[in-house]
């Protein structure tokens, strides 16, 4: 242990911890705007100065390890005057219309602005003497360089833990920009869409792009009949966006407000989870047969999930020969968009062409998903506008809601029920637990042999996580699964998918199946949620989405009631003619 004194109070962390780490212990707070705890340490905003005692040079705190004896002040007078100064520069070179700004009340230097009272007299505005550039051709992010501070979170997010590098540093010193590759569009080059650069920014520099304004004016449109879906991973993070802690359940709350707020249909992206299950779990049932009984070598193992629409844009870019090893069910956003033009408007009596189908997503890349050409089987958009949880959250604060004192109410009851297994989609390992879940017990006609469900190989934040479950005594349907033991393999974040995809190329790995989720931690570290989020936040969503999952009374996919009627009233069987119509696609190059 380093013993050392800072601002006076005594503090004694492990070697190798930072002054800024050292002082969170003891709860004093440190401004930064260029470290994150997700990330390396970068040192490049310098406003995390602090003085040490004996020294007249100031430190870095985010880059200066402890060491014994320091005596550090994070508030003397000329850390004070040095830390002003260096905001006064950076919101010199900011574009300021904080007003006007997506970011407005949100923004990391706009608060150090406010509590440094920064005023009139700092440095010249240098914004009007240079060429400015916003980018927002992207479905999914806008890129605005005049409100950029160089800190490089987004550079780091991109290149460290996505492994993409679609955001580099161009040019020096005072030309030095955030830029993509030859300054194209985001939309052009091989940005996934993912948003966790967004969730990182400091500033207005990387925001989402906006479809409120269009969602109002569908609300409040006499003739449509407007159909929101919510995703698994919003009900346990949108409290902490309305002033509650990380961690929260609030999906009864968030159900009644998408009611106030004048929804038409409140519906559960959980329900098409469900469905995901049976379509998806079936497939690669299928395609075992092929590969195991006929010896189709046209058919591909591992079958990868496509639920999410970061890694289905980071596969084809970067593996794209492994296209057909993805599975062809498209995502449960995606099912519910095609399944509310059709049987749901059908069954409500309504035209498809009055339907306005909303998503509430964790995720940016959702918006790009439902743009792509694939996703228009019901012969319309399938998805018309995707909110991430912090465009419904402004939209409570909108409506002027007190989100807090609202009552539990309860999804709409067709395409509105959901399991379990549905909700822990949301958390990385969720989609195979559910899958497990389902499948084994189709295979032998019995539970996983997991305590109480409990598939706890893949759950948790290690990065890789694999777990095999041998298939013993099957139905006779399945008798070529007897004594195979299926192998799977979990991973979070692009950098891990990049991982597991290289060891399966080079042929050490021999799974059946593979889960990706491009966010850390899955969708609940999503791109599109709250902010901050952090691996502490993480962990507090993931604990809230198994609490939920073990209050579910149903909590198999294949017995939410509600799949068990679309099948018997619309779809028929798991991978039919209508199934495949409408529920699944395939991604080329
Ligand atoms: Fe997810 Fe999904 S679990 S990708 O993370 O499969 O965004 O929450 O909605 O579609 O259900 C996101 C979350 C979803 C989808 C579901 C899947």
């Amino acid at each position: 242990k380093v013993n050392l004194r800072i601002d006076n109070i005594a503090v004694s962390v492990e070697e190798g911890t930072t002054i800024l780490e050292a002082a969170r212990k003891v709860n004093i707070r440190i401004p930064t705007l260029c470290h994150h705890e997700d990330l390396c340490v970068a040192g490049n905003c310098r406003v995390c100065m602090v003085e040490q005692k004996g020294s007249d040079r100031l430190l870095p705190s985010c880059a200066m390890p402890v060491s014994e004896g320091m005596e550090i002040q994070t508030n003397s007078l000329k850390v004070r005057s040095a830390r002003k100064q260096i905001i006064e520069l950076l919101v010199s070179e900011h574009r300021a219309d904080c007003t006007r700004c997506y970011k407005n009340g949100k923004c990391e230097l706009q608060e150090l602005a406010s509590e440094y009272i920064i005023g009139e007299n700092g440095f010249i505005d240098l914004v009007p003497l240079k060429v400015l550039t916003i980018d927002n051709f992207s479905p999914s992010i806008i890129k605005d360089d005049s409100k950029c501070i160089r800190c490089q979170r987004c550079v780091r997010t991109c290149d460290q833990l996505q492994n993409i590098g679609a955001l580099t540093v161009a040019y020096k010193g005072k030309d030095m920009k955030i830029s993509s590759f030859y300054e194209k569009p985001m939309y052009e080059v091989v940005c996934t869409n993912c948003g966790q650069c967004v969730n990182r920014c400091p500033t207005g520099a990387l925001t989402e792009k906006t479809y409120l304004e269009q969602v109002w004016s569908a609300i409040n449109h006499e003739k449509k009949h407007v159909v929101v879906q919510t995703a698994p991973a919003v009900r346990i993070a949108l409290g902490e966006a309305l002033g509650m802690p990380a961690g929260e359940i609030v999906t009864g709350k968030m159900v009644s407000a998408l009611r106030r707020l004048g929804f038409d249909s409140v519906l559960d992206t959980d329900f098409t989870a469900d469905l995901t299950i049976i379509e998806e779990g079936n497939e690669l049932l299928q395609r075992l047969k092929k590969v195991l009984v006929d010896g189709d070598k046209s058919v591909k193992i591992p079958m990868t999930t496509s639920c999410s629409p970061g890694w289905v844009k980071f596969i084809e870019h970067t593996f794209p020969e492994y296209l057909d090893n993805v599975s062809t069910a498209k995502s449960p956003q995606q099912m519910f968009g095609s399944l509310a033009k059709t049987y749901y408007a059908k069954k409500i009596e309504v035209e498809a062409d009055d339907i306005v189908s909303v998503s509430v997503m964790p995720c940016t890349a959702k918006k790009y998903e439902a743009d792509r050409p694939e996703m228009r089987s019901s012969g319309y958009k399938d998805v018309d506008f995707v909110l991430t949880t912090r465009e419904l959250a402004l939209m409570i604060k909108q409506a002027g809601i007190d989100f807090a004192s609202l009552p539990e109410d309860e999804y709409d009851s067709f395409m509105g029920e959901s399991s379990g297994a549905a909700v822990i989609f949301g958390a990385t390992g969720g989609v195979m637990e559910a899958a497990l879940r389902t499948a084994y017990e189709v295979v032998t006609g019995r539970e996983v042999p997991f305590d109480d469900l409990n598939i706890t190989p893949v759950r948790g934040m290690e990065e890789i996580k694999e777990a095999a479950v041998k298939i013993e005594n099957p139905l006779p349907e399945w008798s070529f699964l007897d004594g195979v033991e299926l192998k799977t393999c979990v991973a979070h974040g692009l950098s891990n998918a990049k991982k597991v995809m290289e060891a399966v190329k080079e042929g050490k790995v021999d799974y059946h199946f593979i889960e990706i989720m491009a966010c850390p931690g899955g969708c609940l570290g999503g791109g599109g949620q709250p902010i901050p989020t952090s691996p502490a936040i993480r962990e507090k969503r993931s604990q809230a989405i198994y609490r939920e999952d073990s209050m579910k009374p149903i909590r198999k996919s294949h017995e939410n009631p509600e799949v068990l009627q679309i099948y018997e009233e619309f779809l028929k069987k798991p991978l039919g003619e209508k199934s495949h119509e409408l529920l699944h696609t395939h991604y080329t190059e």
